[in-house]
């Protein structure tokens, strides 16, 4: 695992620096630029803070975006329907939704309308009625011992982080002791059954694979029958984001779904929908798309770290209520969370734990 070393370097590089690169252009701050001893420390801190203070430090854009909204609007004077109308677009802007705003802010309104508020009064306010609303959907994904293997489909679209994604579950499941295999069911895109491979030797799990264009649904139904031969627990499933179109997307997914089930009737056990948040609002759009093309049971939202939209979490869970099983928070094979809501919803008001 010791190429895993610089990348995790680069990684806290990037997360302690306010001026993290977009997303879209990861890779990375130079490993060269970090001093041993800055690295050290680095690692130190982290052992001491641990994986709470790193979500904080990942979502520091999008609690950036929140609280210099929030705190601009006060300057000690009492709550009024200006403010309130302010707080409630500010809500908006950082990507918790219409109907979330206004809840949050009506609340806000019946408790303290005239009273004397200070920004953080608000926003340990806000915090509590996020947590209440994450706190139903902050559900981990259960493997049942039982499944010889639980089979996981994971969808989304493309570049929004599946197959990392892949990697980091399997990565933890593998650490948890269980038998995992994975089906590089990108055949679609030239790299994606290469990314995949790297990523299965990186975790030391076995990759079923064909080369690019091979039919998706027959790699699935393989990748199937080897797993239970071999007795896994998990078998972890990628899948094309794209194709050439929506139709053709949706019969794909739709085919390996019908052919898994051939051998069994109940497979996949969990279909997760992998979600960039970076993307903000058109994640809304995603979800109600790929529930049209597969039972889609729960969320992975991926990209926290570098996104200044975190708050769109708050807004689908409210509108979908499904469950969000894991966060991506890195592109590092460690950087998959739970998702907990009290922690997020401090996290994302720049509260401490
Ligand atoms: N910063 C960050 N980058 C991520 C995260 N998850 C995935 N990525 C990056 O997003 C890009 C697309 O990911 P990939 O897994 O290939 O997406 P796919 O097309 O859905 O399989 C890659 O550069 C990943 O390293 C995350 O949680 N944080
Ligand atoms: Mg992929």
């Amino acid at each position: 695992m010791s190429e895993t070393e610089p990348e995790k370097k680069s990684w806290f590089a990037r997360l302690r620096s306010r001026e993290t690169p977009a997303v879209e252009t990861p890779e990375p701050a130079p490993v060269e630029a970090v001093t041993e001893s800055a690295a050290e420390q680095d690692a130190e801190v982290e052992k001491k803070s641990g994986w709470l203070s790193r979500l904080r430090d990942g979502l520091s854009k999008s609690t950036k975006r929140v609280t210099e909204s929030i705190t601009g609007l006060f300057t000690k004077k009492k709550l009024d329907q200006e403010t309130l109308n302010e707080l409630e677009d500010a809500l908006i802007q950082a990507d918790l939704g219409i109907s979330v705003a206004a809840r949050l802010v009506e609340k806000l309104g019946k408790e303290r309308f005239g009273k004397e508020v200070t920004d953080e009064e608000v926003r340990a306010a806000f915090a509590d009625d996020i947590a209440e609303i994450l706190q139903p959907v902050a559900v981990p994904l259960v493997i049942d011992p039982a499944r010889k293997p639980h089979v996981i489909l994971v969808i989304g679209v493309n570049g929004s982080g599946k197959t990392t994604t892949i990697a980091k579950l399997a990565n933890l499941h593998k650490g948890e002791g269980r038998k995992v295999m994975l089906a590089a069911g990108d055949t679609f895109r030239a790299a994606a059954v290469e990314q995949l491979k790297v990523w299965g030797d990186r975790a030391g799990v076995p990759v079923v694979s064909k080369d690019t264009g091979a039919d998706a649904a027959g790699l699935a139904y393989e990748a199937l029958e080897r797993a239970k031969a071999e007795k896994c627990d998990v078998l972890l499933i990628d899948t094309a984001g794209r194709l050439h179109n929506k139709t053709n997307l949706m019969e794909e997914l739709a085919k390996i779904v019908r052919v898994i089930r051939k051998l069994d009737p109940e497979a996949p056990h969990s279909c997760l929908l992998v979600l960039d948040a970076t993307t903000g609002q058109n994640a809304h759009a995603q979800v109600e798309t790929f529930r049209t093309m597969s039972p889609v049971d729960a969320l992975v939202l991926t990209k926290l770290d570098g996104s200044a939209k975190g708050g769109v979490l708050v807004a689908l869970a409210e509108k979908f209520k499904l469950p969000v099983v894991a966060i991506g928070i890195g592109e590092g094979i460690d950087d998959l969370r739970p998702f907990e809501a009290r922690a997020f919803a401090r996290g994302l008001m720049g509260l401490p734990a």
